[in-house]
């Protein structure tokens, strides 16, 4: 469900976010499209850049993109003490394998996205987010990241799933079987991390995605970043390890400043990431008891 009323793009979900909607000027619609899988929009938004919805739901802006994707990215690759080889389920926009294809000891990026037209729509209207879609060593594939994990054991250094809500395509992403599947394509040591909501707004979704986490991993942690065009601004991960001493809270690869600046990084650096990890009490509460 989506409203444009007079130059202005509102953001309504009932079901994951009642009685609140964020809203964009928008100066002009730049494409519209019904895939196989769903509603694609791009914009060009007053004062957020270029903007991708689907479905209805801003998957994404040009202003506030790099906190989503450097956190979703940077939060496990420097956890994991060499990931070489990296998994993106989802992700069509390319803002994820930019960033993964930037850490020094990756090695190689396969990107498995289901609507091959989100690929294509944000490879001719989004430049900056898709860049990553052309990189050398980004292997796409489009498919169902469930059906890819299913006939791939035991190949990958990180995972990370970047999808849309649990509501759509990406439902059977938000399940407890995809978590036994994520398990299985990971080396041993290996790591994963996914999109899993917000605490404000979606605390049960929070919870029960932690709780297939949890189940599946013998470490698993929440981590909150903020995005300011997402509901309540704020979305999480949950990460998952396979390895017991893993501490995500503490990275193990620290970026130096020329580091960061040579990747072009404006959002992630080390103190970032511990804090990632700081958690209102009511956060911790439901997710001690998830
Ligand atoms: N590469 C960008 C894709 C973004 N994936 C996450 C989108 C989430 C949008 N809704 C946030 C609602 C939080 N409950």
């Amino acid at each position: 469900m989506n409203a444009m009323k007079l130059g202005w793009f509102s953001e309504l979900n009932s079901e994951l976010w009642p009685g609140v909607a964020l809203s964009l000027e928008v100066e002009e619609v730049l494409h519209s499209e019904r895939s196989s899988f769903q509603d694609i929009l791009v914009v060009k938004t007053l004062t957020h850049g270029k903007a991708l919805m689907l479905d209805g739901v801003i998957q994404c802006t040009e202003k506030d993109e790099m906190s989503y994707h450097e956190m979703i990215s940077y939060l496990p690759l420097c956890s994991h003490p060499k990931p070489q080889n990296v998994l993106i389920v989802g992700g069509g926009d390319g803002g994820v394998a930019r960033e993964v294809a930037k850490h020094p000891d990756v090695e190689r990026v396969t990107l498995v996205d289901i609507d091959d037209r989100v690929i294509e729509v944000c490879k001719q209207y989004l430049p900056r987010l898709s860049l990553g879609l052309n990189n050398p060593y980004v292997n796409i594939i489009v498919g169902d990241g469930f059906e890819f994990l299913n006939h791939h054991q035991g190949e990958f250094d990180v995972i990370i799933t970047d999808s849309s809500d649990p509501i759509g395509p990406a439902e059977n992403l938000f399940k407890h079987a995809y978590y036994q599947l994520l398990k299985s394509a990971l080396k041993p040591g290996g790591i994963i991390a996914s999109q899993a909501g917000t605490a404000w707004a979606n605390l049960d979704q929070v919870c029960s995605t932690f709780q297939h986490c949890k189940a599946v991993f013998p470490v698993a942690t929440y981590a909150v970043t903020s995005v300011p065009t997402y509901p309540t601004g704020q979305i999480g991960f949950v990460l998952g390890s396979l390895t017991e001493q893993t501490n995500f809270a503490e990275p193990m690869k620290i970026f130096s400043g020329k580091d960061l600046d040579r990747m072009s990084l404006m959002y992630y650096n080390d103190k970032v990431h511990r804090a990632a990890f700081a958690l209102p009490r009511f956060v911790e509460k439901a997710l001690n008891n998830a």
